[in-house]
Parts: C-alpha cells; structure tokens; sequence
C-alpha cells in the first residue's frame, strides 16, 4: 500500500479524551475514530489488525475442530426469558422494539441463540460432542465505557461454545479450548498467563482467564514462585493462617475515646497499636440480607470472595442509614462487640488477634482489649482477604506469592447445564434417557487484544507492533525521492509485495522528521530507507521498530529480500506464557 493513497490521518497531540496509552495511540496512528461514546469506526490501519488477530483465532479453533457459524445479533427477548436473563439483566443489556411491538435486545453475548440452534437441530448423543463458535459484533451498555477498544459498548469477539453428552466429554472440550488458546496468545506474539478466575454470575463452575502481562493492565494477578498456582486477585485464595496461641492472660474489655478516629490508620495511630492488632468491620448489603465482615486491620477484604460465600446475586457495603440502624453508631465506629440481628462473618486471621482493637458501636469511641467468644461472636470464619505479595502461596508450602497487573483478553468458562436446562436442550444417551446437554464457553476480545498488545509493546514514540498482529511488515520509506531513488524504491515496494512481504511504501513528501516520527508512531517492526547515499554504497538501512535508539543494519541491496524474510520468520509466533 502507497501511503499516500491510503486513509491513514496519524495525530501529532495526544487526544485529550484518550485516558490509557492503547487508546491515544490508536487514536494518533490512525486506527480508530470515535462515532459515540464507546463506539468507533476502525479504520483500515486498524483493521489489518483486527483481522490478522481474527485469522489467528479462527485457524486455532478450526484446528481445535470448532466450527463457525454466524448467529444475528438482534437477538428475541423469547430466548433471554427463556434462560431467566431478560430479567435478571438491567440496563446494560440494550432492549429495542421492532414495528410490531416485539421486544429484542442487541446481543451483549450468545448463550441463549447458541443453545437455541442445539436444541432444534442435535437429539442424540451421537451428535455430539459440537463447538461452535462466531467472530461477531456484540453489544453491551457499559455506564462509563472509556479506553477506546479495551471496553467499548460495541466490540467484537470470537465467542465460542462446546456441547457435550456427559461430564469427561465437557472435560476434553475445555481442555481443547485451553491449548487453542495457549497457541493463540503465542501466536499473536504476546507475553501472556493463564489463570484461575471467578467465573461471575453467568453461572459456571470452573474458569480461567488469560491475561496479556502488562504494567498498565486493569487486572492484578497472584502467582507462586515455587509452583504453576497462578490466579486473578479476585480469586486468588490465601493460605490458611498458622495457629497462634492466645497470650497467658487476656486484657480486660475496655472502652476508650478516639474522638473522630475512623480509619484503621488513624485509629491505630492515635491508639498507639498495630494495625494487625486492629479489626476492621464492614457492613454489607447481600441481597436482602445484611451482614457483618471481620478482617484485620491490615488487610483488605475480597468482596469477590464474600459474595461467592454468601451465594448473593449483588453485595455492596450497606448504605449509611442501614450501617447506623444495625449498629446503633455512626459510620466509623462499627465493631463485632454486641452486634446483634446480623450474621458475622470473619477471615480466617482474625481468630488469632488477640487483645484487638474494635469499633464501639458508639460515636467516637472504640474498645481495646476484645477478644473472640468472651466479648464478640463469630458465626462464621471464611478466607475473605485479598491477597498480597508476599504471602505465602496457597500453591506450595515454601511457595510466596508475587503480583503482577494484567489485561483479560480471554476467558473460558465450565457452564455446566444452567442453559441446557433453563431452556430444554436435551440429547438422549445410549440408554435412551434424556439428558441437558453439558457445555463450555469461550470467549476472545478481538480489539481488546490489540489493545493489550499495544499496551504491552510501545515505547514514547509509538506502537511496537510483534510480527504476527502487525498492519504491515515493512514500511519502506523514501527521503527526497526522485531520480535513481525513486526508482529503485519502486521496485523494491514491487519485489516485496512478490515476495509475500506486506509493505506500507511511505512514498509521501514529506520532511525526515515527519515521516520517521510517523514510523515510529506506526509500530510497523521493520523499516526500509532508501537514500541517495546509501545506494551510492549499494545499501539500505534496516530499522527494527523494536530496537530501542537510532541503530540500524545496512543490508546490501542484493541481500535485502532475504533478510527482511529472516527477520519476519523470527519475529511469527514470538509469545510466552509467562
Ligand atoms: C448480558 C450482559 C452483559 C454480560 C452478559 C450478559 C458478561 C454475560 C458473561 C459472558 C460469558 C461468555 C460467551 C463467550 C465466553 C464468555 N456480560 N457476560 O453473560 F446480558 Cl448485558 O459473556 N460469553
């Protein structure tokens, strides 16, 4: 393509809606422009790559014996009623009526259409096992979208769906998937880490996510150091505390003044006692019930792990008015001691503080020297902390856990028969029984893994693009072309593209300045130019967009093809799971 020719407005500022570095560049490198808030027009720099991570995706699940179908994506409110969701959604599920007055949603995802089309069209179990799987445009009404491509309302995604007759069969299929993924995330060429994950409430048993590492990265990610234990923060579980023994006598129960000390900090602070001596109590709101949750002062709560516990469909900390009718205080002086009509819950370390510091339940004040079963119940200990690096790993016992942020690019999930049931998608099995079918999803962002990707790789100048999701391969970039430059430089652009090599051929007027600053935004891996000087010398000089400064090979001209074709091989394929 002769830059030139092509729809390619690159932005010198930074816009100033742009809030993460993926967004910005792909804003300023001409890939995406914004139509409304959370949609966008991608762009043709943008689409190459949108497609190249499609490619990828759909020959890795073509290979995992996947098959792809295209479902719509107005989608009957029927189907979501059927499965209990149409209700269940509020408004990030995005309802339309047609002209007849029937109801219909812009697909947020396919669960229901997919189980739709197996329960019409497979009976027998010799049908089975399916997986089928669309790239398509889906919708979903985020409140606040931002971050461009990361999370607009619409995006596409490869969604991905296996049906199978009994439990081992569901087991292979989303062993299948997770090798598929595993060479999609390689073969994009991206740093990336599979993870035990929360599976939400679409209501799974088991997930994992895949996370492309990255500093910027919204997610946080525990891993051990001693074993192969990875997992979302959000779920990552903590070790159980060792046991520690009460001291020989217990301090008396005693309420003292700390006149406006509300946080842990200030409390601890003015008090004069550790945080860890400290209990934090939080009321919660969990559906219809409102309970108490006990960590240590230190610590913070998981409210990701509380809310499985509980089985609540929605958990968030109580309103003001509801924290001071059940305990009879202001907000900030909350304490388990005689806390009455709510269910306590505490994680597992606070049985052993000892002689702790507690909310008085009263203004301004708060009791030293409470202890567990003498001056406060516990009805229940949970693990409810979020864990930290550094703690030890729930993975190995000499393991510790580290930290490290991450973008979810893919989730898989074991579904289980929530929709095979809800809406009749039966099989009959060799005895002739009517069974649900078991099934598996499998989701990928496909411009979120161009997101991530960018996020991953770019340095101040711009996008450093791996190989594999690149636009292009080559930019070829003339300076001052005419004459003896000019022509050469157009038969190189021609002898490339013979070559199978995909070139963007920089062929504009512009300053040096302007068209390498330009390069460098791109991200295009390897850069050609052709000057005056160096084919007086029978060279051009070789850029690698990903070797930091200003080095460059000069390649005889002779040799330039082959080269180029050396440096695209290494660079296919480059990712590691790490
Ligand atoms: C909705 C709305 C938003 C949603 C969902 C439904 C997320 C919803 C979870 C999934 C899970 C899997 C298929 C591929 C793999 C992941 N947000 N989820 O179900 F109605 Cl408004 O989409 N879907």
């Amino acid at each position: 393509m002769r830059y030139s020719k092509m729809l390619l407005p690159t932005l010198r500022e930074t816009p100033s809606e742009a809030e993460v570095i993926s967004h910005q560049f792909m804003l300023r490198a001409g890939m995406i422009r914004k139509v409304a808030a959370g949609i966008y027009d991608v762009l043709p720099m943008g689409l190459r790559v949108l497609r190249k991570v499609e490619t990828i995706v759909r020959e890795e699940m073509n290979r995992a014996g996947a098959q792809e179908v295209l479902m719509p994506i107005v989608q009957p409110a029927e189907l979501w009623q059927e499965s209990g969701r149409w209700h269940q959604y509020g408004p990030e599920l995005l309802r339309i009526t047609d002209r007849h007055g029937r109801e219909f949603c812009f697909g947020p995802t396919a669960e229901e259409v997919i189980t739709n089309i197996v329960r019409r069209d497979v009976s027998s179990y010799r049908q089975l096992p399916l997986n089928l799987y669309q790239i398509h445009t889906k919708f979903r009404d985020e409140i606040r979208p931002r971050f461009g491509l990361m999370r607009g309302r619409e995006f596409i995604m490869k969604d991905a769906y296996s049906f199978d007759a009994d439990e081992p069969g569901a087991e292979a299929s989303y062993e299948a998937m997770r090798q598929a993924y595993h060479r999609i995330f390689q073969r994009c060429g991206l740093k990336f880490r599979a993870v035990e994950a929360d599976s939400g409430n679409i209501g799974g048993s088991f997930s994992s996510e895949f996370m492309v590492l990255a500093d910027t990265g919204e997610d946080a990610i525990a891993s051990c150091d001693k074993s192969r234990y990875a997992a979302n923060v959000e779920k990552a579980a903590a070790r159980a505390p060792e046991p520690v023994e009460p001291p020989a006598t217990l301090a008396p129960l005693t309420m003292v003044d700390t006149p406006a000390r509300k946080s842990i900090q200030e409390v601890s602070d003015f008090l004069n006692v550790p945080a860890e001596q400290t209990i934090k109590t939080l009321i919660y709101q969990a559906d219809n019930e409102v309970v108490a949750a006990l960590v240590r002062g230190d610590d913070e709560i998981n409210e990701i792990k509380l809310k499985n516990h509980l089985g609540a469909g929605v958990l968030f900390l109580a309103d003001d008015k509801t924290t001071e009718k059940v305990t009879n205080a202001p907000l900030g002086f909350a304490g388990p001691v005689g806390l009455k009509d709510v269910r306590i819950l505490a994680d597992l370390r606070v049985r052993y503080v000892f002689d702790a510091v507690v909310g008085a339940n009263s203004a301004d004040a708060h009791y030293t020297g409470a202890n567990l079963d003498r001056d406060y119940r516990v009805d229940e200990f949970v693990d409810l902390r979020l864990v930290r690096a550094g703690d030890p790993s729930p993975g190995d016992p000499e393991g510790v856990l580290r930290v490290d942020r991450g973008i979810e690019v893919g989730h898989i999930f074991k579904l289980g028969t929530k929709y095979s049931e809800a809406m009749g998608c039966t099989v009959l099995n060799d005895q002739g029984e009517e069974l649900p079918v078991i099934m598996g999803c499998y989701g990928i962002g496909i411009g979120r893994t161009a997101a991530a990707a960018i996020e991953q790789n770019h340095d101040d100048g711009g996008i450093i693009w791996p190989m594999p999701i690149a636009p292009y391969q080559v930019l070829l970039v003339t300076l001052n072309a005419k004459d003896e430059v000019l022509e050469y430089a157009d038969k190189l652009y021609d002898d490339l593209i013979a070559a199978g090599v995909e070139v963007l051929y920089d062929d504009r007027d512009e300053r040096a300045g302007v068209k390498f600053n330009d390069a460098d935004l791109l991200g295009v891996p390897l850069r050609l130019t052709v000057g005056k000087k160096g084919l007086a010398e029978g060279i051009v000089e070789l850029k690698q967009r990903r070797i930091p400064g200003k080095d460059f090979e000069k390649v005889a001209t002779d040799k330039l093809i082959e080269r180029v074709r050396e440096l695209i091989d290494e660079g296919m394929g480059t990712g590691v799971e790490a």
